[in-house]
């Protein structure tokens, strides 16, 4: 669509677009609302801290206003490689944006690491929202307590009380947004909802699945590539991936007793990517040992991630 184009698809207002990170706590519900945004997945969620690990750029339109909304890791005291490169790439985030939203899990409040990118934040220097995530689990006064604390540190321009879940005071931050950012063309055509290739978005639903059925340390200790992908004549899609893990005990975690594990997160996965893709999917998932690919910059690149020296 050209620039004449999209001012006649919005009555004659000139365009707007720009560049919104959400930064907060990891499980703070960024990836929700980014899928609430956009009314889409593009991000993939989990009850579990750490799911993102690298920048997901999720595209909404809103009256004459294109919005590109930049899910990032929640930022947390690093530990491994992999912590320091997603806590660096969410605040690298935060500098390319037009504009931070920065979202609190309203029920865990300003303790442990939100307290730390709020100090953080003083350091930025884009226009910033505040948003208070969960409302559906605290009593307006806590919301309003919070409101004071945060805002007695930074300047927001304007604070929002929302529930990614459900919904409530979502579309507030979106007419605020879609006014707010500058005018000028849009970034991206007009039905892009993402700047993730599917080969990307396939694995990282995988990932998700691993997320919800595995517990302990496996998830943080694994990676998924998709490997092959391949259209067939009959319309339906084969996708291989590997799962990366760091041991062979943690392999027979993943694959579980008689292959349960492994058969439950692959049904699941290919369950939503024939939703998503709209055609049927083979989907074949191996397990594979690579000590230490949490030190292998080849995975950084293919997350998305700088390589942490
Ligand atoms: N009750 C309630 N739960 C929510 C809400 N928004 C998100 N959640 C839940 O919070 C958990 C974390 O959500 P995510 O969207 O993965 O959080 P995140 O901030 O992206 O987390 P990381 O990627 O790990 O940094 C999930 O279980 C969500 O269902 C909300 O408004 N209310
Ligand atoms: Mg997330």
């Amino acid at each position: 669509m050209t620039e004449q184009e999209h001012d006649a698809a919005s009555g004659g207002a000139a365009t707007r677009s720009g560049f919104v990170a959400l930064i907060g706590a990891t499980n703070a519900g960024k990836s929700t609302l980014v899928n609430r945004f956009v009314g889409a997945k593009v991000s993939i969620v989990s009850h579990k801290v750490q799911t993102t690990r690298a920048i997901v750029r999720g595209i909404a339109i809103h009256d004459n206003a294109q919005i590109v909304f930049m899910d990032t890791p929640g930022i947390f005291k690093p530990r491994r490689r992999l912590d320091r490169a997603m806590v660096t790439t969410a605040w690298g985030g935060a500098k390319d944006a037009d504009f931070i939203m920065f979202l609190i899990d309203s029920e865990r409040g300003l303790k442990g690491d939100a307290e730390t990118i709020l100090e953080g934040l003083k350091e930025v220097h884009q226009p910033k929202i505040l948003v208070l995530n969960k409302i559906d689990r605290v009593s307006p006064e806590d919301l309003l307590k919070l409101t004071k604390a945060a805002n007695d540190v930074v300047a927001f321009e304007r604070t929002f009380m929302i529930s990614a879940l459900n919904g409530s005071g979502c579309e507030d931050v979106m007419d605020y947004l879609a006014k707010a950012l500058p005018e000028g063309p849009w970034y991206y055509p007009e039905d892009q909802i993402s700047d993730l290739p599917m080969r990307q978005l396939a694995a990282e639903i995988t990932r998700e699945k691993l997320f919800l059925r595995l517990h302990q340390e496996l998830p943080y200790s694994s990676h998924v590539e998709t490997e092959k992908w391949e259209e067939r004549k009959d319309g339906s899609v084969r996708i291989e991936q590997v799962i990366y893990v760091e041991r062979d005990s943690q392999k027979k975690i993943a694959l579980g007793k008689n292959g349960e594990a492994i058969k439950a997160i692959s049904m699941a996965s290919r369950k939503e990517l024939s939703e998503i893709l709209e055609q049927p999917v083979h989907l074949f998932l191996f397990v594979k040992v690579r000590e230490n690919w949490g030190d292998d910059p080849e995975r950084f690149r293919e997350m998305g991630l700088e390589f942490p020296r």
